[in-house]
Order: C-alpha cells, then sequence, then structure tokens
C-alpha cells in the first residue's frame, strides 16, 4: 500500500491510525501542503480534489479518509474499528462525522488560507477563526460524547474505532493553534487514552518522514 500523506495533515493522520491499528504496512508518499504539491498535476492525477491523504492498494486509489477507514474496514476486518452492533456503529459513525465534517473543514488549509486574503485578516485574526470553531465544533463533541453514555476509555467503550482515529489528529491540531482543551474533558481523556497506544503514537506528526 502506498499512503499520500503530510506529517500535518489530520485527515491523513486517521487513516496513519487506522492503518497501524490493523497491522497494515503502507509507503508513505509525502505530498507538502505548504509548497502546493497537492496542486501539481501529478498529485490531481492520483486524487482530483487535491486533498490529501490518498490510499493506493492492489493498484486502485482511495480518497476521502471516512471512505477510505470504511474500505480497510470491509477489506481489512481484523482488528474491527466499528462495533458489531448497528446502533453502535451509527453512533461511531456520527462521532467521526462531527469531527471530519464539521470542525475539520472549517478549519482546513485552504479555508484558513481563504479567511486571510479575502478579509484581510492577520495570524491573529486567523487563529480567533480556528479558535472559534474548535470551541463550537468540540464542545457539542462533548455534549454528545457525555450525553450517549457509551464512551469508556475510548470513544465506543474500551474499543478503538474510527471515532478514535478521528478525535486524536484533530486534538493534535487544536493543540497546535493554542485552543484551550480544559473544557473538553471526556474528549481529553480519550485523547489520553488513545496515545498510551503504538498505533497513535507511530502515527503522530512528529514521528513521520517528512516531520524534519
Ligand atoms: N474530507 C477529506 C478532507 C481532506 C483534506 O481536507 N485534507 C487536507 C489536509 S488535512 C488538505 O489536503 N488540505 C489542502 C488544502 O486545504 O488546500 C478527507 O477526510 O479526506
Amino acid at each position: 500500500m502506498k499512503l499520500y500523506t503530510f506529517f500535518r495533515s489530520s485527515a491523513a493522520f486517521r487513516l496513519r491510525i487506522a492503518l497501524n491499528c490493523k497491522g497494515l504496512a503502507y509507503e508513505p508518499q509525502i505530498v507538502s501542503l505548504p509548497k502546493d504539491e497537492h496542486k501539481r498535476s501529478d498529485y490531481l492525477a492520483v486524487n482530483p480534489q487535491g486533498l490529501v491523504p490518498a490510499l493506493e492498494d492492489g493498484g486502485k486509489v482511495y480518497v476521502q479518509s471516512l471512505a477510505t477507514m470504511e474500505y480497510l474496514e470491509e477489506k481489512y476486518s481484523q482488528p474491527p474499528l466499528l462495533p458489531a452492533a448497528a446502533e453502535d456503529r451509527a453512533y461511531v459513525r456520527a462521532v467521526a462525522q462531527i469531527i471530519a465534517c464539521e470542525i475539520h473543514p472549517m478549519n482546513n488549509l485552504r479555508t484558513l488560507r481563504y479567511v486571510k486574503k479575502s478579509y484581510g485578516l492577520d495570524d491573529d485574526g486567523v487563529n480567533t477563526w480556528y479558535r472559534h470553531w474548535i470551541a463550537e465544533g468540540l464542545g457539542s463533541l462533548e455534549s454528545y460524547l457525555a450525553g450517549c453514555g457509551k464512551s469508556g476509555k475510548y470513544c465506543f467503550r474500551d474499543q478503538v474505532t474510527i471515532a478514535d482515529c478521528c478525535l486524536v489528529p484533530q486534538v493534535f491540531n487544536a493543540q497546535r493553534y493554542e485552543c484551550d482543551l480544559a473544557p473538553y474533558p471526556v474528549i481529553m481523556g480519550i485523547f489520553g487514552q488513545c496515545m498510551k497506544l503504538d498505533a497513535f503514537v507511530k502515527a503522530q506528526p512528529n514521528r513521520q518522514p517528512d516531520a524534519a
């Protein structure tokens, strides 16, 4: 397998965790976002959307991290990253989507570049935008996790799932932007438990070959 990845990409980080959890080896193909390598024609030939990550397996390319994690789950079922019961799967997918569909797009590189350029924001202005959407997104995620009563060591009881693969990179991102994470004890408790696991530790940004 080849993973088109960038060390700071939280969507690529999700896949690195999922691949590690399933014990699947991959060859990293580095696509630098600050150098705009994701917009080069050779990468657009891999992923026409021009976004990282993309996963190549068996000569086929898979894009969109949630869809790709579902692909991995179907093709390489062990250990499972989804619970057995339909209602629990729906909960895990909801947690993953709160992060990947509601929080992450507001704070993506192209969004930050756009608000900076179009509204003449300086770095403080961009950080205010970033922290606003983190506070709103993590606040509602915290309420959802606490209210559902399904979380345990991880987002779903004591089973690592795709929800954790999404939660940990989002917290890394929020830490990078120095967001106040004290209001989210459930999220931070899960984060702490995940970061005791090799699969998560090895996938973190500063352990990647392009992190130098
Ligand atoms: N929904 C996509 C998001 C992919 C995405 O936005 N990746 C970011 C890096 S985390 C990216 O390539 N950004 C480039 C840009 O915004 O220009 C997924 O889950 O794969």
